[in-house]
């Protein structure tokens, strides 16, 4: 999947949507709707398997549709949302540090890159990088940002690869000259895996940067309330975000889902650290998706995402077991956000 918190339009949970295979990006079996007897997309196999098991899910790679990706945009914006501003300020202010522990002449691979905004921080702050590989789903959209970024770094190899960044991939060998290999996964993208997913996304990562490292950024543990507010906006943002979901399977996949019989539903889990996301039926009802009946009670839900948040040390000891030797850590001033320098 796409990293959510780089792009201003379209992810997936392909990034995230992760890989190792993390469940949520294996694909199912090759279903056909009843109705029709054509291949069902990704999402429209997706939505039929999340719908028919108990209780319902459905991979948050789903969110980041053109819509869904510019209702993001606006979630990074909000008030509420502290994750995306203080990430920002983060490698701003520590890019130096950070570029003294990457080093020169790095080649820098972005998992999920998206609009490739966070990473010109890097870019801006590292000595001589060689070269620059974002890697995401959405190959039209990736291409359209490395086009612009190979204007503003005229000196830098700018090689987008289009695909899953969850799934093993063989990456080009190292330039003649080139320094250490360095992954770049910010946003706290980490955080929307399951628990299996991310140690396997991570496990992954230090096979394909060994020698090098992983510079990830991580929305870290904190009081209830904050966390609350950041998946409860004043303004509902994070709700039609949500509900989006249910607005893009009517439209891509036959379905009828009434988005006023639904409701955004956002709390967190302290034992689990995680924030959950769902959507709620508001009352008995029946939809149809691609000719299939499903039917909902009052209250029912469907899980949509998991937005685990880690202190720092559990973030540390999860790189150990995937295989990291933990390096220096940089947080803002209130500690509500990390980044992470791991040497794979
Ligand atoms: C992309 N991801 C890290 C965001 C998060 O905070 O988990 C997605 C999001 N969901 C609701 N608000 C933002």
């Amino acid at each position: 999947m796409r990293n959510p918190n780089t792009s201003s339009s379209s992810l997936s949970f392909v990034a995230a949507k992760s890989q190792q295979q993390p469940q949520q990006h294996q694909q199912p079996a090759q279903r056909s709707t009843a109705a029709t007897g054509e291949p069902l997309s990704e999402f429209g196999r997706e939505m039929q398997a999340g719908l028919s098991r108990t209780p319902r899910s459905i991979s948050p790679k789903f969110f980041y549709d053109a819509a869904g990706s510019q209702l993001f945009d606006r979630i990074c914006e909000l008030p509420e949302y502290y994750p995306t501003r203080t990430e920002l300020r983060i490698l701003g202010e520590c890019a130096g540090e950070i570029a003294g522990q990457i080093g020169p002449n790095a080649e820098i691979v972005e998992f999920g890159a998206g609009s490739l905004t966070k990473v010109r921080l890097l870019l801006d702050a590292l000595e001589t990088p060689k070269r620059y590989l974002p890697i995401d789903i959405s190959g039209e959209h990736l291409e359209a940002a490395a086009e612009r970024l190979k204007a503003d770094y005229p000196k830098l190899v700018v090689q987008p690869i289009a695909a899953d960044y969850t799934m093993p991939l063989v990456l080009p060998a190292p330039m003649a000259g080139a320094g250490r290999r360095v992954g770049f996964f910010p946003g706290s993208t980490i955080g929307n895996f399951e628990p299996d997913e991310a140690l396997a996304f991570l496990q992954l990562a230090a096979r394909m940067l060994r020698g090098g490292g992983l510079l990830i950024g991580v929305d870290l543990v904190k009081d209830p309330a904050r966390l609350h507010a950041a998946y409860n906006d004043a303004q509902g943002v994070t709700g039609e975000f949500n509900l989006n979901l249910l607005r893009r399977a009517n439209a891509e996949l036959d379905a009828d889902f009434d988005l006023d019989g639904f409701t955004h539903a956002a709390f967190y889990n302290a034992p689990r650290q995680r924030i959950e996301m769902h959507l709620v039926s508001r009352r008995a009802q029946n939809v149809s998706l691609k000719g299939e009946q499903f039917g909902f009670e009052e209250g029912e839900t469907i899980h949509t995402e998991y937005s685990h948040k880690f202190t720092v040390e559990g973030l540390r000891a999860l790189a150990v077991r995937a295989g990291f030797r933990p390096g220096a850590v940089w947080t803002d001033p209130e500690k509500l956000f990390s980044v992470h320098w791991l040497l794979a």
